[in-house]
């Protein structure tokens, strides 16, 4: 080999190994731990409890309702928590009761405590939300949406006939007392339990959904309803429209002669005077004792309950 191609394969040698990456040449080190991540998770008190919202559903108003959110920490490391309801707060009726939850969730004390309140002062429909900032990066920040409904019950039946402890009451009587009245201006329906126990529950004769129509609430369930049809009617087939047409003529109809509907739509047993509603009750057994007692229902989770009389048959 002359001293030239020497040259030549010393210098493709030295030019090689200049290229050759530095990991190549070694055990490549080993991968840094991977960050373990925070998972924050949160329940609360209203079935499903992992859906992140609080339905309250009714509460009377100038009442309250409390549920509890429980937030927890699921992963290996602290959980920081920033902020409970700052930037997205609750507004009234709903508020923070009480709030247990420190600023750190750590792998010790694995979960905390808030409780939400609903408080309303009006009969209506409430929403609002409220996050809950962490250092859970994937999941930050997490809303709770909450709702719930004011409603102020019925007052409560009062019992007019049979007189308490009366005796020689038919085997097919009357039973009357009187309305009811919703401040939020719901229809109201009543039942009404004969049983032969105090406590009401043996060989009861139980008549529900005993109708009394607030003309007012269906009058205007039956305008809205009309003005949805009439819609329907210009847009709407012919067919369509002609079988719109007699919706609206039936729901018309119903809207004018609603007491009788609402009368009528529970039997013949029922009378409804001006301020008293009477239902006729066959089928009571002779020389027995009875306890009576009327509810009244607003339809919207509000009840009420007349005290308890008994009587005996003749
Ligand atoms: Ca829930
Ligand atoms: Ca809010
Ligand atoms: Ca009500």
């Amino acid at each position: 080999m002359n001293n030239i191609t020497m040259k030549s394969l010393i210098f493709i040698l030295l030019l090689c190994l200049s290229h050759i990456p530095e990991s190549a040449a070694q055990l490549p080190p080993p991968p840094p731990p991977t960050p373990q991540e925070q998972e924050i998770s949160i329940t609360d008190s209203v079935e499903p409890i992992d859906d992140e919202i609080i339905d309250f559903g009714q509460v009377e108003t100038g009442m309250f309702s409390d549920q509890v959110i429980t937030i927890w920490n699921l992963g290996p490391q602290d959980l920081n928590l920033f902020h409970i309801a700052v930037r997205d707060p609750l507004s009234p009726p709903f508020s923070i009761a009480t709030n247990n939850c420190p600023g750190i969730l750590s792998s010790q004390v694995r979960s905390c405590t808030l409780t939400v309140r609903f408080e309303p002062t009006s009969a209506d429909v409430f929403s609002d939300s409220f996050d809950i900032e962490s250092n859970d990066t994937d999941e930050n920040p997490k809303s709770i949406f909450v709702s719930g409904t004011g409603n102020n019950p019925p007052s409560t039946p009062q019992l007019i006939y049979p007189g308490n402890e009366a005796t020689g009451i038919s085997l097919s009587s009357d039973f009357t007392w009187e309305k009811a009245t919703d401040l939020d201006g719901d229809p109201i329906s009543y039942s009404l339990s004969i049983c032969r126990d105090p406590d009401l529950t043996s060989f009861c004769i139980s008549q529900t959904n005993i109708a009394v129509v607030n003309k007012e609430k269906v009058y205007y369930a039956g305008f809205s309803a009309g003005f949805m049809f009439i819609g329907f009617l210009f847009t709407g087939n012919l067919r369509d429209r002609k079988k719109i047409l007699c919706l609206i003529i039936l729901l018309i109809t119903c809207t004018v002669i609603i007491p009788s509907c609402g009368g009528g739509g529970d039997g013949s047993g029922t009378s409804i005077g001006g301020t008293t509603i009477t239902r006729t009750v066959s089928g009571l057994e002779p020389g027995t004792i009875y306890f009576w007692q009327v509810t009244a229902n607003d339809g919207r989770g509000g009840l009420s309950q007349s005290e308890i009389r008994s009587f005996v048959t003749q």
